[in-house]
């Protein structure tokens, strides 16, 4: 299934529009199936309503595990970096992997957990995060992994939405010098959560941590009591094509992230046919996503896509500039990393320590290079290109979404001629339209608009967990019988697509996704805020910055110590994600007379261009612009 020149792509894509099922049929041959499907595709974006591969029975894991064990049981499936470089590394083989696996599985069953449980999953970057998820696609659980650096309020809103039966933590962790109690952080989570019975906690960091009798159990004390049983073996669950896989929340533009929903077969196809033709992955490269697990490319391309194609992948603990801004570089020589996958931010924020951090670090083992989270700036572009990948190195960069599952447009490494800045070209398979405001697609090339798909493809998104009118409204309604993705975008004219950023209420902040309402409801909850608007600004490093114009007469005139107040509301209702870069106090926000903040006016300020706020007329007071404008930081 590994298209291996431009032409060859071409071709293929061409095939896979003109007969899509045909396609898709081909590309699903590559997997292991309990049993093969009765029909490919059932679908209308109305409802919606998407089924791939009916009738089809799996288990993902059989994929990514079992069926690698004879050839390659002994090859590396996961090597491990801690976060402290003087700690041990380490390396789990297929055989090794699927072992801990079918243990933990176990574990999950003796303690109570069958097919279709929710349990969320709130853990630092160790093997056993990638055990745990494995473990629950074992037994047919749905997990919701929450990453670490959401808050205890936003954890128990995940968990309650999913109505979650058990959750797996480790005591805490440590990112740089930084430790997290993630324990601590749990119970607090939890005295929200009723429909949780049981607590299993990893021993990472050895923090002290409450342990309730009951409800929390070591997950080492839990192994041991499955060798006892002398249960090591956990035959995989037997799931249909169109189960439920896991639930990731992701930030829209109301206040509330939404669950989005992926199935077994479906994703398990899209990941792994998008990893290997993305990435040219050939048998024995060693592959690194710097991603968390926490977010949907850690789901995507540290663990399922590279392990149902029996990749070798690299998880790290730690963060870029830890102890010394050339860590990356130093596990790319560690473990002669070939393929890169890493963000825009990352980049930017390597660059701006200078070359000194390159200084003395061996590149050569880099073959292919790859972005992904945001768009990417030439500058880091031709930086990544250069300095990194030796100028020997093709970049993919690669534009997706949660609600995608896997990468949707790229270039495939090596084939696709890139331009800086540019997605490139749709995967074979996959149909982008461009439309206009009023929902007409644009044809011909040299031309923008608001990006959408048209055609169903098995990663897509199922359904929003528990409210599949939410699904309907927020991707289908928009525009008629198309997904809508939130992205704006241009296409060149040789038919590139260069993604130009979100046009909803959406901020991409370091590559994290987050809603200006879920911020301003955060804000919101401060007792001396009266009313909040949050927009984006270009950020150097994070891309995008949080920028907050809050109305608090009562800040008792201490306007430094308000800030802070502000910010730790909003690390506590969130998380630290998702503070603001700025906070300026006005007196009144620019609103029409029916009430509705005008944000485009506050963008401008925000961006400190305000030359030119277009038409304010239809302003209630006009009046706060100037103040706000003689106020912006
Ligand atoms: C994978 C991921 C999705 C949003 C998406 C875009 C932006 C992602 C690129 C990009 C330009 C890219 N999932 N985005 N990749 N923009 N070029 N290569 O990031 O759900 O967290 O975010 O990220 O706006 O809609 S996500």
């Amino acid at each position: 299934m590994k298209i291996s020149s431009f032409d060859e792509y071409k071709q293929v894509y061409q095939q896979s529009i003109e007969q899509p099922e045909q396609f898709w049929e081909g590309i699903a041959e590559n997997f292991y199936w309990r049993k093969k499907w009765d029909k490919v595709l059932e679908w209308n974006f109305k409802e919606p309503r998407v089924k791939w591969f009916q009738g089809a029975k799996l288990n993902i894991t059989e994929n990514c595990l079992d069926r690698h064990l004879e050839t390659l049981g002994d090859k590396p499936a996961i090597i491990w970096e801690p976060n402290d470089p003087q700690e041990n590394h380490r390396i789990l083989t297929y055989k090794q992997l699927h072992d801990k696996v079918c243990q933990f599985a176990n574990v999950l069953k003796n303690n109570g957990a069958q097919k279709g449980d929710r349990i969320c999953v709130y853990m630092p970057m160790v093997p056993e995060l990638a055990i745990a998820i494995l473990a629950c696609a074992r037994i047919g659980a749905i997990h919701s992994v929450v990453f670490g650096g959401f808050s205890a309020q936003s954890i128990a809103d995940r968990i309650n939405d999913a109505s979650c039966k058990l959750v797996i933590t480790a005591d805490g962790s440590f990112r740089g010098n930084k430790p997290i109690k993630l324990k601590e952080i749990i119970d607090d989570a939890l005295v929200q959560c009723p429909s949780v019975e049981k607590v299993i906690v990893l021993t990472r960091s050895r923090t002290p941590v409450s342990m309730i009798k009951g409800r929390d159990l070591w997950w080492e004390d839990e192994i041991k009591r499955v060798e006892t049983q002398g249960s090591v073996d956990c035959p995989a669950e037997e799931m249909d094509a169109e189960d439920m896989l896991f639930i990731l929340y992701t930030s829209g533009s109301t206040g509330k992230p939404k669950g989005v929903v992926h199935t077994c077969g479906g994703y398990m196809v899209y990941a792994g046919y998008t990893f290997t033709n993305v990435f040219q992955y050939n048998p024995g490269e060693v592959y690194f996503c710097t991603a968390d697990i926490g977010w949907i490319t850690g789901h995507s391309y540290i663990a399922y896509g590279p392990l149902s194609q029996g990749a070798t992948t690299v998880m790290f603990e730690g963060i870029p500039s830890w102890p010394t801004p050339g860590r990356f570089w130093d596990i790319v020589e560690k473990y002669k990393v070939n393929i890169l996958y890493t963000a825009p931010t990352a980049i930017r924020s390597l660059m701006s320590f200078g070359d000194e951090a390159l200084q003395g670090k061996d590149f050569s083992s880099l073959k292919k290079l790859g972005s992904v989270g945001e768009p990417i700036n030439e500058e880091a572009w031709h930086w990544f290109d250069e300095k990194i990948g030796q100028g020997r190195c093709p970049i993919v960069d690669t534009w997706w979404q949660t609600e995608t599952g896997g990468i949707m447009i790229s270039p495939l490494a090596g084939l696709t001629p890139t331009k800086p800045g540019y997605a490139t070209l749709p995967l074979p398979g996959i149909q982008p339209v461009l439309v206009d405001e009023n929902g007409k697609e644009i044809e011909g090339n040299g031309t923008s608009g608001n990006l959408c798909i048209k055609f169903p493809w098995p990663g897509m998104l199922r359904t929003t967990y528990g409210d599949h009118e939410r699904c309907r409204t927020t991707y289908f309604a928009t525009y008629h019988d198309m997904y809508f993705t939130g992205d704006g975008c241009l296409r060149d004219k040789d038919g590139y697509y260069r993604i130009t950023g979100r046009v909803d209420d959406v901020l991409n902040v370091s590559g994290h996704r987050i809603g200006t309402a879920e911020v301003e409801n955060a804000i919101n909850m401060h007792s001396s805020v009266v009313e909040s608007a949050v927009v984006g600004y270009p950020h150097d490093i994070k891309g995008q910055g949080i920028y907050a114009f809050v109305i608090s007469p009562n800040h008792h005139g201490d306007e430094e110590l308000a800030r802070k107040d502000i910010m730790m509301t909003v690390q506590r209702i969130i998380g630290a994600i998702a503070k603001p870069d700025k906070i300026q106090f006005v007196s009144g926000l620019p609103k029409t007379r029916s009430g509705k903040i005008m944000r485009r006016i506050l963008r401008k300020i925000a961006e400190g261009d305000t030359s030119n706020l277009g038409d304010t007329s239809t302003l209630l007071d006009p009046a706060v612009v100037d103040e706000i404008k003689a106020g912006a930081l």
